[in-house]
């Protein structure tokens, strides 16, 4: 079968990962890309040696030749340019965090629906290896029914000097990174039906917060933590490691730092070694995210392939959406959100 062809939107920061995945997915191309910055559409275009480059978004869609559409743009464009590939019934991948708000995100959900495109979220952190080792535990049921959870991300790491409107927005580390842990405890211990959280700004330097914790309960009745924090100075910086602890009614899981993983349950400890590969083009710590994004892309065509959804389709990722909105609206308002109420 011939291999399709897609075309990247936004070649900041973060595109040269998806660039490089995209390289390394069988059964797909990047055949054009676009950016409004005509340095970053220079560097990415020799990099890559991708030929067609577009100043704008409408005329690269005008002109066609391509299969799927990868937006990596930051969340500004994202509703205009998701709603682009819609109107051109082009499939879209579309960067987290997905939308501004979840109204907007339910509209870009509906745009595609309507326009019977797929729609995927590249909410890449739940196809970690290490995520992918605890799942694949709990579905061999090494610990029996799970009750309680812990999905912990602390670090110091300065991710301003990479990322640096992250310092700029009114909301920070729940919007930008958190997004990504509620996603993972969602993956883990399913959908959630009330929230519970608290905020904090400890760097002076930035205007949005950088510490929060969400109590979460989950529908089948267990309960987690969430807590991410960017004000966290340790000996042994842990970027970009999240960390869990699950206890069930047959055993534990422990994932700690450095990418190990413990098993316990009638049978003993088991402890294992689950770090991430380390992709010839990619370097640490960013290694962990990286082999993810090519995981997220190959699954992308894969299940495009096969006309089925995808694990982190726009409607599936509606519902982590919703934790985020909540966990601002809960520390705000000090009270708990019901979640059901806002899907
Ligand atoms: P960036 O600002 O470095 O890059 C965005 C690029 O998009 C810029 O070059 C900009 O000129 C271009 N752009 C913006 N609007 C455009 C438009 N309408 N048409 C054409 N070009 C446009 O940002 P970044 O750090 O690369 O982040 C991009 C997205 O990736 C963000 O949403 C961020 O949250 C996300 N991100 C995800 C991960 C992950 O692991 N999933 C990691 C880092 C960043
Ligand atoms: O994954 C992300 O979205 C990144 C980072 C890991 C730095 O938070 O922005």
């Amino acid at each position: 079968m011939a291999g399709l062809k897609g075309a990247l939107i936004g070649c900041g920061f973060f595109a040269i990962n998806q660039m490089h995945g995209w390289n390394d997915v069988e059964g797909a191309e990047i055949v054009a890309i676009c950016d409004r910055d005509p340095e970053r559409l220079k560097l990415v275009g020799d990099q890559f040696g991708i030929e067609r480059r577009y100043s704008d978004a409408e005329a690269m869609f005008a002109d066609g030749g391509f299969d799927f559409v990868d937006i990596a743009t930051t969340v500004q464009s994202h509703r205009a340019l998701v709603e682009m590939a819609a109107r051109n019934k082009i499939p879209a991948i579309c960067q987290k965090p997905f939308a501004r708000t979840l109204s907007e995100a339910k509209a870009m959900v509906e745009a595609c629906r309507a326009a019977g495109v797929a729609l995927m979220v590249h909410e890449n952190f739940r196809w970690q290896t290490p995520i992918q080792a605890v799942r694949k535990a709990l579905d061999a049921g090494a610990i029996g029914t799970p009750f309680w959870g812990r999905f912990s991300f602390r670090s110091g790491y300065d991710v301003f000097s990479g990322q640096p409107y992250l310092a700029e927005g009114e909301r920070f580390i729940i919007e930008d990174l958190g997004i990504h842990t509620l996603d993972i405890a969602r993956y883990i211990l399913g959908d959630v039906s009330a929230l519970t959280a608290r905020t904090k700004r400890v760097n002076p330097g930035i205007k949005g917060e950088d510490v929060a914790t969400i109590l979460l309960d989950h529908e089948n009745d267990a309960t987690s933590v969430v807590d991410v924090s960017y004000a966290t100075k340790l000996s042994k910086e842990p970027f970009p490691e999240t960390l869990i602890e699950l206890d069930g009614s047959e055993g534990t899981i422990r994932l700690s730092q450095g990418y190990g993983l413990e098993i316990t349950n009638g049978r003993g400890t088991t402890r294992m070694d689950v770090s991430p590969k380390l992709l010839p083009w990619a370097s640490r710590p960013w290694h962990n995210i990286q082999e993810s994004v090519f995981a997220i892309e190959q699954h992308w065509v894969d299940q495009l392939r096969r006309g089925a959804e995808h694990s982190t389709s726009g409607a599936d990722n509606l519902k982590t959406f919703a934790l985020v909105e909540a966990a601002y609206d809960s520390a705000a308002r000090g009270q708990t959100i019901d979640i059901g109420a806002m899907l």
